[in-house]
């Protein structure tokens, strides 16, 4: 990536459909992990992020939402892992129910890992609203307590 440096520079990834070095454009990248980001209102309004991996979908619920902008950073409280078929739900969850409220798809696409460990998984995500590269970190408070950064 530091060859790519002016490149990188000079565009905001968000705002351009120019390749972002490593990660094949939306159409090309059918078949690669899909994420989804729905919003939830519940009793308290948050987005869940999810993440399409090993035949499940890694989630975490964001309060404020996902980052928006480079060096911006958002708590992501680590959820229990959501079916496949999660990816298309939107709909109203029943009163008196687990969740219950309105969850409404926010945004969704496809994504690559940069890196991934235990207590970091960075990744490229390109979606129709975010696109962008993104690192979850653990932040070692509370088992199920990441955050969740922009930086690229
Ligand atoms: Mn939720």
């Amino acid at each position: 990536m530091k060859k790519l440096k002016d490149y990188m520079g000079k565009r905001n990834f968000l705002n351009t459909p120019e390749p972002f070095p490593g990660i094949p454009n939306k159409t090309e990248m059918e078949g690669d992990g899909r994420f989804v980001v729905q919003e939830h209102h519940a009793r308290r309004l948050h987005w869940d992020f999810r993440l399409e991996v090993d035949g499940v979908l890694k989630s975490w619920a964001l309060p404020k939402g996902l980052p928006r902008e480079n060096g911006e950073r958002r708590l992501a409280i680590e959820v229990e892992d959501h079916p496949l078929e999660y990816l298309n739900f939107q709909g109203v969850i029943p009163e008196g129910n687990y969740g219950a409220g309105e969850v409404i798809i926010w945004d969704r696409g496809f994504y690559a890992f940069l890196e991934k460990t235990s207590r970091k998984i960075k990744i490229v995500l390109s979606g129709e609203l975010i696109r962008g590269a993104y690192v979850l970190i653990k932040t070692g408070k509370e088992e199920n307590q990441w955050l969740m950064v922009k930086y690229q």
